[in-house]
């Protein structure tokens, strides 16, 4: 058998004295970890096993912790984590108390900044190098970013940023041609010309055709010499792009080859200005199974080894919440032209792949482009046509600008399914769905929305859809509760909520899923002999100024639950309200997250370390009955 060499690193610095045959196996022995890890515990493993190489080259050239790398994303930096001495506690991946599935400078030196949303790494850099030259240091910086993640609008604004300041940096582009789902876009069309050599054929047909044409004069032979010069500069510079932009381009190479990866590394190292170096990678290289279907293991759930699959759930299993949307957006949309789906990079992940299949003229996928994917939703809007933008919580967070300027202000319709709100779990703090409701609310203008359950949210999907303005409808990740949906689609009453079950010491106020926790504690509390009225409040805005004023003048303790951050959500409303009604005599306590982040967990973990279970509410009421909320 042979010998394991990973058994015997837990730092960079012991992969540095390898020779190249060492290396190769230790990359292989990575690989089997992070898929063995991953298949128990779920993550991303299609990008982490497209860049083992790429980590074991970057500690090996660059001087690591004192070099700085900043990979983007983050969530294909498993290797990375692996060979920076957090071998051991692997198996703790994305586990309450165990390793981030993203770097964490809290977590490891060599985790130089904290990353989960996409297209950061150029900027980050760039700050980097100005400290470096303000400081006087001399270490170098790397930005490690894929080709999805540089089609983003902050990745063009961190090259404009550094290829004008051009102080020393490389950037690493790792292009394997996806994002979560094929990639799309302008520059992901010129990078995969450049791959396959394509443009240099197209430039080349160009010149000849030019050549061939008729001779030109005065302004036309002017125009016909640029543009010979340009296509020979484009035929002998391939990323003649970023040389423009002012880097200097390298590549592409192959980036499982760590003969190249390093030779080439040892050689732009020492290179001034900033660096582009083009690798080529393949999304889930060396498990057969995530090769073929890269899209479903970018972000996986466990799954069996031998076979690749995921645990099936029964037939009779609830759908997510994801997929009820899908489907119903997928009916509205088949019975009204002019309703048109948006997704930045996620049509899976968001339940739009169905729709872009059967509708795909009135499909847009925009790219890991959220700011740009709200305002378009703007300018088809203007036209008439009523844009529903999909995209999770903690990803809208991007284009909140947008949302104020360019939709809300102009009181367009444009439609915003938020998906993943609320607690997310395993993926941990950046991508926690816990925002929303504070930030949406404080616009002028905007309904929110969210349904108990997967039923009210088709109901609520066309309410969005019918009513005037801008609407958000904000759902969980997960399965719903398995109720009736063969309800026809209505209309709900704009801004009012419902009452579904009375009583007299005390009131539950509750949005979304945390509904239902509030009837099962209002249950328990039955059992104590106190008598509970439970509300589901469906608007945060507008809110049931009338329900509210009445239940707190009928019933004296009132407990708000929701799945956000207490400042500015869907309790302080309600107590914002209490206050312009003039209603003080009252006890109020609310349940949500306070004044923190949340780390990664199970999201039952999450709840309940936040109270925002049905123990956390029969706590609270027995608390606020007894003296008040603390
Ligand atoms: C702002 C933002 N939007 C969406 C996502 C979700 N997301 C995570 S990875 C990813 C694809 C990234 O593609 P690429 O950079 O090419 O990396 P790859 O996974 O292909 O290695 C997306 C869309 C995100 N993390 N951040």
């Amino acid at each position: 058998m042979t010998k394991s060499i990973l058994e015997n690193i837990s730092d960079p610095k012991d992969i540095r004295g390898l020779d190249l045959g060492a290396l190769s196996q230790l990359a292989n022995e990575i690989r089997e970890l992070i898929t063995k890890t991953v298949s128990k515990t779920g993550g991303h493993l299609a990008s982490s096993l497209g860049a083992v190489e790429l980590a074991l080259a970057v500690h090996y050239v660059f001087n690591t912790p004192e070099d700085l790398v900043i990979w983007d994303v983050g969530h294909q930096a498993y290797a990375h984590k692996i060979i920076t001495g957090r071998r051991e506690k692997f198996s703790s991946l994305r586990q309450k108390g165990g390793i981030s599935g993203f770097p964490r400078m809290e977590e490891s030196p060599y985790d130089v900044f904290n990353t989960g949303h996409s297209s950061t790494s150029i900027s980050v850099a760039s700050g980097l190098a100005e400290a470096r030259k303000l400081k006087k240091e001399k270490h170098k910086i790397v930005a490690i970013i894929g080709d999805g993640s540089m089609g983003a609008g902050m990745a063009f604004e961190g090259m404009n940023w550094s290829g004008y300041r051009k102080e020393d940096l490389i950037i690493i582009l790792n292009d394997n041609e996806m994002s979560i789902s094929p990639n799309v876009g302008a520059l992901s069309a010129y990078l995969s010309g450049i791959m396959t050599g394509e443009k240099a054929r197209k430039v080349r047909a160009e010149l000849k055709h030019l050549l061939l044409s008729t001779p030109v004069v005065g302004e036309s032979m002017v125009k016909f010499i640029r543009q010979i010069e340009e296509a020979l500069k484009n035929m002998f510079l391939p990323g003649a792009l970023f040389e423009d932009l002012g880097f200097t381009y390298v590549g592409p190479i192959d980036g499982h080859r760590l003969d190249h990866l390093i030779r080439t590394l040892e050689n732009v190292k020492e290179f001034p200005g900033p660096i582009l170096l083009h690798v080529v990678t393949k999304k889930g290289k060396g498990y057969p199974y995530a090769e073929q279907e890269p899209e479903r293991f970018h972000g996986t759930p466990p799954f069996s080894l031998e076979t690749g699959k995921i645990a099936e759930r029964p037939p009779s299993s609830p759908p997510t919440y994801t997929q009820v949307f899908g489907e119903t957006l997928l009916r509205l949309a088949q019975e009204d032209n002019r309703i048109v789906a948006i997704t930045a990079a996620m049509s899976l992940g968001t339940g739009l792949d169905a729709f872009a299949r059967t509708l795909p003229e009135r499909f847009f996928d925009v790219g890991i482009a959220e700011q740009h994917g709200v305002t378009f939703a703007a300018g088809l809007a203007r036209e008439g046509f009523i844009p529903v933008v999909a995209i999770y919580s903690t990803f809208l967070q991007r284009a909140y600008d947008q949302i104020i300027h360019d939709v809300c202000l102009a009181k367009l319709h444009v439609v915003f399914a938020l998906d993943r709100a609320g607690f997310v779990g395993e993926d941990g703090a950046t991508h926690q769905g816990l925002f929303d409701l504070s930030y949406l609310r404080a616009v002028p203008g905007i309904i929110i929305m969210a349904p108990a359950d997967e039923d009210e949210l088709r109901h609520m999907l066309k309410t969005a859809i019918y009513s005037p303005g801008p609407v958000a409808v904000r759902y969980p990740r997960g399965y719903g509760r398995g109720v009736d949906m063969n309800t026809p689609l209505r209309q709900l009453d704009i801004g009012k909520g419902t009452i579904l079950r009375d009583g007299d010491d005390l009131a539950i106020l509750a949005l979304g899923p945390p509904v239902y926790e509030a009837l099962m504690a209002a249950e328990k509390l039955a059992e104590e002999g106190i008598s509970t009225r439970v509300i589901n409040a469906r608007f945060v805005k507008p809110l049931d100024r009338k329900l509210l004023v009445e239940t707190a003048e009928k019933v004296k303790c009132l407990v708000t639950v929701e799945e956000n951050v207490l400042n500015g959500g869907f309790g302080s409303a309600v107590l914002e309200l209490l206050a312009e009604e003039g209603i003080t005599d009252i006890r109020i306590c609310r349940l949500g997250v306070g004044d923190v982040f949340v780390e990664h967990a199970t999201p039952e973990e999450q709840r309940r370390d936040h109270g925002v279970d049905t123990m956390g509410i029969i706590s609270a009421a027995r608390r606020i009955l007894s003296h008040g909320c603390r």
